[in-house]
């Protein structure tokens, strides 16, 4: 499997890193570190970014919007300012492969065309405009399941059969991509870990990711730092490094091509481990 990205080429015969870069000053678990007097500052972010990469990060995802439950929603203004240079500096500065983790049709066209490889929408193109700009950039898009909306999905999360039901979404959202013109060659499928769902939905989607996506759709995963293992282990936010590692390499395991994560180095170390066991001799 390979997906193509703006003149870049993914390899997906085995599991790649995706770093998340943030923007956000609320940023959970970055604690908004690019921010100097609350203005972005781009030294500070295309340092981080260039780390990633040299620790072995194939797309670094680059995000304005914070979908944290409670957080101030960000204007479209807002959302550009914040994520449109930064992906303009570091595609051309670094030549990496950038995601831009947005539902907002004006920040992915402008992002494309700053140099931006991949969409990555928690809302899977489902905003309104989002499935024409999209498919009018030629990018990958990563399409994520979410039920409910940021602020309130944790409140009560209820599914008859979430693997089945995500699943089922997933697969609705690849058929409105064919219809809009985006062909499945350039989507990848993610059940949106947390993103309204238990930790018990969130177990139960892990052991069924396999079943998740139509064969030759790749699956992306992102686990890193989420509060599920803060519940299920009594971790804070920055005790969370062996329990990412452990859900990476489950997912991995289950056929994750992308996992998106805070710690690159030591997860390309658990991934390499995983596919020497798993995949010998490739
Ligand atoms: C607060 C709450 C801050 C949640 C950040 C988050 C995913 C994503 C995010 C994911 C894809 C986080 C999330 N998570 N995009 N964007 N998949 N495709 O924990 O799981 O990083 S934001």
């Amino acid at each position: 499997m390979q997906l193509e990205c703006a003149g870049q080429v993914l390899d997906l015969s085995r599991p790649q890193v995706m770093g998340v870069l943030n923007t956000t000053p609320d940023s959970f678990s970055d604690g908004g570190s690019y921010y100097r007097s609350g203005r972005l500052d781009l030294g500070v972010a295309l340092s981080r970014a260039e780390q990633m990469l040299e620790e072995g990060a194939a797309i670094i995802d680059i995000g304005g919007e914070s979908t944290r439950p409670g957080a101030e929603p960000v204007s479209e203004q807002q959302e550009l300012e914040r994520v449109v240079p930064l992906v303009e500096a570091i595609s051309s500065r670094l030549g990496a492969l950038i995601s831009v983790d947005t539902s907002t049709p004006a920040v992915m066209s402008e992002s494309a065309a700053a140099g931006a490889g991949m969409i990555n929408d928690v809302r899977a193109l489902a905003r309104p405009g989002a499935l024409a700009a999209a498919a009018a950039t030629g990018l990958p898009v990563c399409l994520m399941h979410m039920q409910g909306q940021p602020g309130s999905m944790q409140q009560r999360p209820e599914y008859r059969d979430v693997v089945s039901e995500v699943g089922v979404y997933l697969r609705s959202r690849v058929q409105a991509c064919e219809g809009a013109g985006i062909p499945r060659s350039r989507l990848v499928l993610d059940p949106g870990f947390g993103f309204g769902k238990t930790d018990e939905h969130n177990l139960a989607l892990l052991r069924g990711l396999d079943q998740l996506a139509p064969a030759g759709i790749p699956v992306l995963a992102g686990l890193s730092r989420k509060s599920m293992i803060g519940r299920l282990l009594g971790r804070e936010v920055g005790e969370r490094l062996p329990g990412s590692l452990a859900l990476a390499m489950l997912a991995a395991q289950r056929g994750a091509q992308i996992l998106r994560v805070h710690d690159v180095a030591a997860t390309v170390d658990v991934l390499c481990l995983q596919q020497l066991v798993d995949c010998p001799g490739q």
